[in-house]
């Protein structure tokens, strides 16, 4: 999918673009379309979680996409959206990043980014609504999430230009997005993911699911995307909803 010409609706205000996002996929949307604003009033993150989004503090981006995928590779979107932004980071301010499973885009342990995948049925076929919050700039985080973010700008050390990060995003996902949908795109995605995520093999961390908490030493991806974690007892378990939390740094 070429990107380079996305038809981008822009808001200065909005609930939230991946809802939006939706509205506008039910509505009959091509793939492609893009959903930007200066801020939202109610950013979403997964389980009704927040993500907060003050008026030009990050870039707030969603977009439909109609995968020609195997149902069981639908989680993978949202690994390839995360080597997306990472490439997209790289290219236009030099960050580094690390990404932890399955949605977090992370430098020194802390949350630059996260990515919200969720799926609408419309009438034309189901599509895929990716919504990716990247913070930009480094005064804006409120305490709330304070200990937990960072910025590109407090990374990088000097103000982004979030028309670039826009730019070299919509790359990022046209490339990776294509690879994702070519013949052996899913070993390809799960590999390029284990090459750039120090949580993929021999991470000890501990994993909390809805109504279970465990800890164990990650042993890479299954073919859908589930991490692999082996407990102290030996058994592997894999892990397909929840988050993972590192026991210790490593980078
Ligand atoms: C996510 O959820 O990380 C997915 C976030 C996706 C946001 C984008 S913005 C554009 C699009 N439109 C939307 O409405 N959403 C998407 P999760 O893994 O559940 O993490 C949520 C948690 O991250 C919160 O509970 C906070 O602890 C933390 N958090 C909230 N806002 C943050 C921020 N700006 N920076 C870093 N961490 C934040």
């Amino acid at each position: 999918m070429s990107l380079l010409n996305p038809r981008i609706l822009r808001f200065d205000s909005i609930d939230s673009t991946n809802l939006e996002a939706m509205r506008q996929a039910r509505a009959g949307a091509a793939e492609g379309l893009c959903v930007v604003a200066r801020e939202q009033t109610m950013g979403r993150g997964r389980l009704d979680r927040s993500w907060q989004s003050p008026k030009d503090a990050g870039l707030y981006f969603s977009i439909v996409l109609r995968p020609r995928l195997e149902t069981s590779a639908w989680p993978l979107i949202t690994l390839m959206t995360a080597l997306a932004v990472r490439d997209a980071l790289l290219r236009s301010s030099g960050v580094r990043a690390d990404i932890k499973w399955p949605n977090d885009v992370c430098v020194n342990e802390r949350k630059l980014c996260g990515v919200l995948a969720e799926t609408v049925d419309t009438k034309i076929g189901p599509a895929a609504i990716v919504g990716i919050g990247i913070n930009l700039k480094a005064d804006s985080l409120p305490p709330t999430v304070y200990d937990l973010a960072t910025s590109v700008e407090a990374v990088a050390g000097v103000k982004p230009d979030s028309v670039g990060v826009l730019a070299e995003l919509l790359k990022a996902i046209g490339e990776r997005y294509d690879l994702l949908q070519s013949p052996q795109g899913s070993e390809h995605t799960i590999r390029e993911w284990c090459a750039n995520s120090s949580y993929a093999f021999d991470r000890q961390v501990r994993v909390a699911l809805e109504n279970d908490t465990f800890e164990g030493t990650t042993r890479g991806l299954e073919a859908d995307g589930a991490l692999r974690v082996e407990t102290a007892g030996g058994k592997m378990r894999f892990v397909r909803a929840g988050d993972v939390n590192a026991l210790r740094a490593t980078r």
